[in-house]
């Protein structure tokens, strides 16, 4: 039997339900999970011969992040840690809808297209949350790999983030750091603790910190986490999956969208608090107040903690290196001009999805970017970590510069540079906190959001709208954009947009204006011209109360 015909028999096992048709979108795959099985079947072939191709380790995750439990899906990592390149979602498409006959047929042009050597061995490696169906899913991808005789390692239950550090240390050969979960865990508690030390007038009350794992992987992960901190952090776990659903009413989505704390969560008043999202690549902040407001501190307000900090410290080492942030059309307007004009650190905007984010992060020597709803890490270029760990170790500095270039040097040792990691990324802004002696309030205050709010629109085909200028402008259907920016012009210091999601069957809405009442009339106004120019269903979008 062939390879090939081998392949086509195991295939059999899991068969595609015939006419579905799915697309690899901003994450990846991603729906209801008993519809998956031969998608992860074949994203194994695809991951081996991306392997081939690359000559490296390919990883695949089995997650559907912030959806509901019963939803899944995977993703493809490649070799440096980042999502899988544009021309290969296409062939990921491709092969998802390929019918059982056809299969081996897409499979033979991709290796034809991609010149793909088929006798170099292959490697993938494998990991998932904590949804019921994420084990057999995986089993199915390790079973598409073994189809093609390929190497798997699969690393079970992970953190997303956690595996793009594994891809990341493999393809290095450890020089990222060491491709198990224990080197993760030591890597990054060694620079945390590194940091701290500079703040060592902590006390108890500030070293606590209250965590909403989502009822998700993230609870399992810090809690493995924890011995490693030396109680430097002390974590209080809750929705940590013991009894409650995954991302039902908790994680940093729900926290962000609906803009209040999660349920279950018992928080004093001022008690600094975060949520991660149910792989673990997302974290928002938030407290209340003594009146009992709640107040959340996204993913901007993180950036410009990080990008401030940063900025300090290069000064203070007489670095040269230039500090940029990378938003998208859903950073509140108060974040950009803060960074603009009062930070004078360069702002530029992508569409949505971490890979556009990721991809123009890298153009800087030190690229911080976050999307508001929490993803989001820090790249540093070959340049600047040259430059840092060169000063940290020069004899011949200042101690103040030796010193500033020393606490970047383990700031790069803490951010997850693959990805987004929620677990990276909170370790990170509790140093910086420490460090700075402020508090969640201190950092609140630095700029103040605008109200805003997010709406979503059914309508028969999300593909009517189409954008442009990252997402900000709705090019078709015609008339849209012009009836949003008449309705924008009667608020003050408003913005609208709208964008078909990527990861679920709607029309996204976005509106902020400077008052709560103001964006909820905006967003719902801007809704209802979703729905009756760009054919919604159902029925018409209610006013907001
Ligand atoms: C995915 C993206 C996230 C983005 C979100 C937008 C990755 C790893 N994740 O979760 O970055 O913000 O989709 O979802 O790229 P939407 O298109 O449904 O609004
Ligand atoms: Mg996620």
């Amino acid at each position: 039997m062939t390879r090939f015909e081998e392949v086509s028999q195991k295939s059999a096992l899991h068969p595609k339900p015939k006419g579905l048709t799915l697309q690899y979108g901003t994450a990846g795959f991603r729906t209801t999970a008993n519809i998956l099985d031969h998608v992860m079947f074949r994203m194994g072939l695809l991951a081996t011969l991306r392997s081939k191709k690359t000559k490296a380790a390919i990883g695949v995750m089995v997650t559907a992040s912030h959806n509901p439990e019963e939803d899944n899906g995977v993703k493809l990592i490649d070799p440096m840690g980042e999502m899988v390149t544009p021309a290969w979602e296409g062939y990921a498409t491709q092969l998802a809808n390929a019918e059982q006959d056809a299969l081996c047929t897409v499979l033979k042009e991709i290796i034809k297209k991609e010149s793909i050597d088929m006798s170099q061995a292959p490697s993938v490696l494998i990991g998932r949350d904590t949804r019921p169906s994420s084990e057999i899913l995986s089993r199915a991808v390790l079973d598409g790999v073994s189809s093609l005789e390929g190497h798997s390692q699969d690393f079970g239950l992970v953190t997303t983030p956690q595996l793009h550090y594994m891809v990341l240390c493999r393809n290095t050969n450890g020089g990222y750091g060491t491709a198990t979960t224990q080197g993760y865990y030591e890597k990054l508690s060694k620079a945390f603790i590194e940091l701290t030390k500079n703040a060592a007038k902590r006390t108890d009350d500030q070293k606590r910190l209250l965590v909403d794992g989502a009822n998700g992987i993230g609870a399992l992960k810090m809690r493995e986490m924890d011995a490693f901190l030396k109680s430097e952090l002390q974590v209080e776990l809750f929705n940590d999956g013991s009894s409650g659903r995954l991302n039902h009413q908790c994680g940093a989505d729900y926290v962000k969208v609906q803009q209040k704390a999660p349920q279950g969560m018992h928080m004093d008043p001022g008690q600094r608090c975060c949520s991660f999202d149910g792989d673990a690549d997302r974290i928002v902040y938030y407290y209340t107040d003594s009146a009992g407001h709640f107040h959340l501190l996204d993913g901007d307000k993180i950036a410009t903690l990080i990008s401030t900090y940063l900025k300090e410290l290069l000064t203070r080492a007489g670095l040269n290196l230039q500090v940029a942030v990378v938003q998208t059309a859903y950073a509140n307007g108060s974040s950009t001009q803060y960074l603009e004009h009062v930070m004078k650190v360069t702002v530029c905007c992508t569409k949505t999805g971490v890979k556009h984010l990721h991809h123009a992060a890298q153009e800087f020597d030190i690229g911080v970017y976050f999307e508001a709803n929490g993803h989001g890490t820090v790249l540093f270029s070959k340049k600047a970590e040259e430059q840092i760990r060169k000063l940290a170790k020069d004899p011949d500095t200042s101690d103040e510069k030796r010193h500033a270039a020393k606490l970047l040097e383990s700031t790069v040792n803490l951010i997850n540079q693959a990805t987004g990691d929620a677990i990276s990324d909170m370790l990170l802004i509790e140093a910086v906190l420490a460090i700075r002696g402020i508090s969640v309030q201190d950092w609140d205050v630095i700029y103040t959001d605008l109200p805003n709010r997010q709406l979503k629109v059914k309508v028969a085909d999300r593909r009517v709208i189409d954008t442009t200028d990252a997402e900000r402008r709705a090019v078709t259907p015609a008339g849209l954009q012009d009836s949003i920016d008449a309705l924008v012009k009667k608020y003050k210091q408003a913005r609208a947009f709208v964008r078909p999601s990527g990861t679920e069957d709607v029309v996204r809405v976005y509106a902020e204006a400077d008052t709560q009442e103001s964006v909820d009339a905006l967003a719902h106004q801007v809704s209802l011209a979703v729905y009756r120019l760009a054919g919604g269903v159902g029925d018409e979008p209610k006013p907001l109360k």
